[in-house]
């Protein structure tokens, strides 16, 4: 069972990341990745798929053209966990 982040540990964890922002209404995370063209956000979101698999763990997401709008969350804890943070700092790397 994977814990939700919690208090101090939290805040720590949102605050070694960059451009991420807490999602209203929910117990997550998002970010907004823009590129040149739909190839290179479609190499992206390959590069991440590929990250996510190996972690087992999946980014929620949504695709115009040049345009991804992602957010974490763990649905096996019910909100944020440290999973999260990992995933959005290997997104990061990726981009
Ligand atoms: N991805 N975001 C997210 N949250 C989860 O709880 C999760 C996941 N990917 C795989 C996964 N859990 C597995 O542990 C199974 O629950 C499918």
């Amino acid at each position: 069972m994977v814990a939700k982040l919690q208090g101090d540990a939290r805040n720590k964890a949102l605050q070694s990341l960059k451009g991420w922002a807490e999602v209203e209404g929910r117990d997550a995370i998002g970010k907004t990745f823009k590129f040149a063209d739909f190839s290179q956000a479609w190499g992206f979101m390959s590069r991440v798929a590929l990250a996510a698999e190996k972690l087992d763990h999946h980014p929620e997401w949504f695709n115009v053209y040049n345009r991804i709008d992602i957010v974490l969350s763990t649905h096996d804890a019910g909100g944020l966990s440290e999973r999260d943070i990992d995933l959005a700092k290997l997104i990061d790397a990726a981009g």
